[in-house]
C-alpha cells in the first residue's frame, strides 16, 4: 500500500525510528481529522503532579488514558494503573502507578483521535501479519516537564531505555523557555544511531521499541537574560494601538513570541518619517521587521497586517496550515478582511465620527453603515455551521477579523442581530492571548481631551486630507 504514511513507514523499517518534523506531521494528522489543536494543547495546563517519581522530583506532570484500537474503531477502556516491569524501568517501575485520567474532553478530542488513528494505521502496517493483534492496547500519557532555577526537568529520568511495548510516538505539544532536551536513539548494543530535538509543536519521534533504545537529556531553564537578548533582537513591530496593529499583537501573543514594540505615533506623524517610509511606502502601521528570518540573511521587513500575519504564522508553523486546501481556505478570509471588513468598517467609523464641520455626510454614513451590516451578516452566515471562519480550527483568519468588531456599536451595529457571530466573538475575545494582544500598547494612547486646541488641530491636519507625497526630483 502506498499513501502519505509510506515515507515514514519506510524510514522506521530502515532505521528503527523516525524523526518527523511538524509540517509533515501536521499533514499526516490533518488527513486523519486533526482539528482544534490550540484547544487540545491548552489541556496541558491542567495536569496534576506525577507523585510517583522515585528520584523525589516534582518536575513532571501527567495524565494517563487507555484505549483499544481495532479496525472497527478506537474506543476508550476503563481507567487503570500504568505498570512497567523493573526490567524496563528500574527507577519507577515495579509498582502500579495510578495517574489521574485524561479528561473526557481530551479522550474524545479530534486532535487525539487523529493521533490515535494515524498511529494505528502506521504501526499496524509495520507489524508482521503473524504478530498483528486483532485489537491493540494503547496507552497515552499527557506529560509536562517543568524546570525551575537550579532544578532540571528530566523527560526520561530512567535514562536510555525501552518501554517494554511495541511502538512509541513522542509528540511535542509546546516548548517554552527551556534549553536542551535532546533525544538520542541507540541500537540494541547501545550505540547511538541519531539525535534530534523536538522543538516545534507537532515535532514527533516514532520508535520501534523492540529494535531501539531512546533517552532525552534533561531540560534546563533558559536564563532570563538569554531569553531577552535572543528574542528582543529578533522581531520589531512598528505599532500604534489601533485595530490593524492589534491583529498582529494578538498573533504574537498566541505564538508566545517576544517582540519589541516600536511606537509609531500616527497622530504625531511618525508614519511620514523617512526611516519609516523606507519600510512602508504606504505610510501606515503596522510594519514588522524580523532580524532572524528563516534561512538567515539580512533582516526582512513586511507591511500590511495580512502579509505580516501570514509571514509569522507560516514561519512558526502554527495557525496557518500550508496544505493547498487549508492554506487557501484561510487566505481567502485574510484577503476578505483586508479588502472588505477592515476598510469598510474603518470608513464607517470615520464618517460617523466626523461631526457637523464635515458637511452633509448622510449618504456616506448610510452607505458605510449598510456595508458594515452586510459584512457582519457575512461573518454570521459563515459561522452558522462552523466554529471558526476557516473551519474547525482557530487560525489567523479569526485573529485578523476580531479587532475591528469590538467597536460594532460605534459602527451603528447591534451584534444581538448576529447570533452566530456573537458566539464566535465571545469565544475569541475570551482567549487569554487575545485579551493580552488587545491590551498591548494601550498605555501609548493619548486622550484627545488632554491635548490643547492647537495640538488637536495639528493631529487632524496630519491624519486627514492626506494627498500624494511628491516623488523625489
Ligand atoms: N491595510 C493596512 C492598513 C493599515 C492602516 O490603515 N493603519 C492605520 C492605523 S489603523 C494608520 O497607520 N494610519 C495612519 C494614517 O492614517 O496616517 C493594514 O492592514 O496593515
Amino acid at each position: 500500500m502506498t499513501d502519505s504514511l509510506t515515507p515514514v513507514a519506510d524510514t522506521i523499517r530502515r532505521n528503527g525510528f523516525a524523526f518527523v518534523r511538524a509540517p509533515e506531521m501536521r499533514l499526516l494528522l490533518q488527513e486523519a481529522g486533526l482539528a482544534d489543536w490550540e484547544d487540545f494543547a491548552a489541556t496541558w495546563g491542567h495536569l496534576g503532579v506525577d507523585a510517583y517519581m522515585a528520584d523525589g522530583g516534582r518536575y513532571r506532570r501527567r495524565r494517563f488514558g487507555v484505549f483499544r484500537a481495532a479496525p472497527a474503531g478506537i474506543t476508550r477502556k476503563p481507567h487503570q494503573p500504568h505498570y512497567q516491569s523493573r526490567d524496563y524501568n528500574p527507577l519507577n517501575g515495579g509498582i502500579e502507578r495510578w495517574f489521574e485520567p485524561v479528561t473526557d474532553a481530551v479522550a474524545r478530542h479530534p486532535a487525539l483521535t487523529a493521533i490515535l488513528r494515524t498511529c494505528h494505521s502506521l504501526f499496524d502496517r509495520l507489524t508482521p501479519a503473524e504478530l498483528r493483534p486483532e485489537a491493540w492496547h494503547v496507552e497515552i500519557h499527557q506529560f509536562r516537564i517543568e524546570t525551575r532555577p537550579g532544578q532540571e526537568g528530566r523527560p526520561t529520568p530512567e535514562g536510555m531505555h525501552r518501554d517494554g511495548v511495541d511502538w512509541v510516538l513522542v509528540l511535542m505539544v509546546r516548548r517554552e523557555n527551556v534549553a536542551s532536551g535532546e533525544t538520542t536513539i541507540y541500537d540494541l548494543v547501545r550505540r547511538p544511531l541519531g539525535s534530534f530535538t523536538l522543538t516545534a509543536p507537532l515535532d514527533s519521534a516514532l520508535v520501534d521499541d523492540s529494535r531501539v533504545y531512546h533517552g532525552v537529556t534533561p531540560v534546563v531553564r533558559r536564563p532570563k537574560t538569554q531569553q531577552k537578548e535572543k528574542e528582543l533582537a529578533m522581531l520589531d513591530l512598528h505599532f500604534w494601538p489601533t485595530p490593524n496593529g492589534k491583529k498582529v499583537t494578538i498573533l504574537l501573543e498566541e505564538l508566545g513570541l517576544d517582540y519589541n514594540l516600536v511606537p509609531c505615533n500616527i497622530g504625531r506623524g511618525d508614519q511620514f518619517k523617512p526611516g519609516f517610509l523606507k519600510i512602508n511606502p504606504n505610510h501606515r502601521m503596522p510594519v514588522l521587521v524580523d532580524h532572524n528570518p528563516k534561512g538567515g540573511g539580512a533582516p526582512i521587513s513586511i507591511f500590511e497586517s495580512g502579509a505580516i500575519m501570514m509571514y509569522l504564522a507560516e514561519k512558526e508553523g502554527r495557525f496557518f496550515p500550508q496544505d493547498l486546501r487549508g492554506k487557501y481556505e484561510i487566505t481567502q478570509w485574510v484577503m476578505w478582511q483586508m479588502a472588505n471588513q477592515g476598510p469598510k468598517l474603518g470608513e464607517c467609523g470615520h464618517f460617523r465620527r466626523a461631526g457637523p464641520d464635515a458637511g452633509d455626510l448622510s449618504y456616506a454614513i448610510r452607505r458605510f453603515t449598510d456595508e458594515a451590516n452586510r459584512l457582519y451578516g457575512v461573518m454570521n452566515n459563515r459561522l452558522y455551521d462552523r466554529r471558526y471562519l476557516a473551519g474547525d480550527e482557530y487560525t489567523i483568519a479569526d485573529m485578523i477579523s476580531y479587532p475591528w468588531t469590538v467597536n460594532a456599536e460605534a459602527q451603528g451595529q447591534d451584534i444581538g442581530e448576529f447570533k452566530y457571530f456573537k458566539r464566535w466573538f465571545d469565544e475569541v475575545g475570551n482567549r487569554p492571548a487575545v485579551k493580552r494582544g488587545m491590551e498591548t500598547g494601550n498605555n501609548l494612547r493619548v486622550d484627545p481631551a488632554t491635548l490643547s486646541d492647537e495640538e488637536r488641530a495639528q493631529m487632524r491636519k496630519i491624519m486627514y486630507n492626506q494627498r500624494a507625497i511628491p516623488a523625489p526630483a
